[in-house]
């Protein structure tokens, strides 16, 4: 049995929203917004754009086209800063040695990420090459919940929707995983993912029993 394995990358592979926190805090401020941790929970899985449209809404300010798009720059560039300095130590627990038994199964592997800097953040923790498909902000037009970035990432791997298993740390991307008929493995809390079909903390709960059962077909 080949299945296909898509895992989101900000909270599931890595924890890159303390960086987005730090960066987006400081674009705010710098503008006279506040921006607190309860709000970075928000932007989470949510895009880059639509990041900033809510801490202008937040903060009740509106901008020209022209300063927007310089701030989203001044984010990123920041936010960049932050990433150049990541290495393998930043893979979050027993994602490395998931992986590694889902290669070690002949499995497909993809990302599905919201994130336009997905590659780079990939190629810094050293996992890129354990990817057959990587499909993120610069390939989407849709963002999650809708499945678009999920469905994709199913053809890449050529197979069928409900030949994918989705390892999600947001509402949302749970939301698009249930949308693309694949099953959807929240990772995080249960009140919080409720509406994924399997929830665990993190890697370390999930046993290699419960991967086999994805592969073969009798967990579904
Ligand atoms: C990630 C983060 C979001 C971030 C988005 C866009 O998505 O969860 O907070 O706003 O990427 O990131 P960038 O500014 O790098 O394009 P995911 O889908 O990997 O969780
Ligand atoms: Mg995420």
């Amino acid at each position: 049995h080949k299945k296909g394995f898509i895992f989101d990358l900000d909270g599931v592979i890595v924890d890159t929203a303390k960086y987005h926190f730090l960066a987006w805090k400081k674009l705010a401020n710098s503008i006279g917004v506040d921006f607190s941790e309860v709000q970075n929970e928000q932007l989470k899985g949510v895009s880059r754009v639509r990041s900033l449209e809510k801490i202008l809404a937040w903060g009740n300010k509106t901008l020209s086209e022209d300063e927007f798009m310089k701030l989203m720059g001044l984010k990123n560039d920041d936010y960049l800063s932050y990433i150049n300095k990541m290495d393998a130590s930043e893979i979050l627990p027993d994602v490395s040695k998931t992986l590694d038994f889902l290669i070690e199964k002949k499995q497909a592997i993809a990302l599905g990420s919201a994130s336009k800097n997905a590659t780079p953040i990939l190629q810094k923790v050293n996992l890129f090459h354990k990817f057959q498909a990587i499909v993120d902000g610069n390939d989407v037009s849709k963002a999650k919940p809708d499945p678009e970035v999920f469905l994709i990432g199913a053809k890449l791997l050529d197979l069928k929707p409900e030949d994918c298993i989705v390892f999600e740390d947001s509402v949302a991307g749970v939301q698009a995983a249930n949308v693309a008929n694949m099953i959807s493995i929240g990772i995080g809390e249960k009140d919080v993912l409720h509406e994924a079909d399997y929830i665990f903390k993190d890697f370390t709960e999930m046993s290699p029993a419960f991967l086999e059962g994805l592969i073969s077909g009798t967990v579904k």
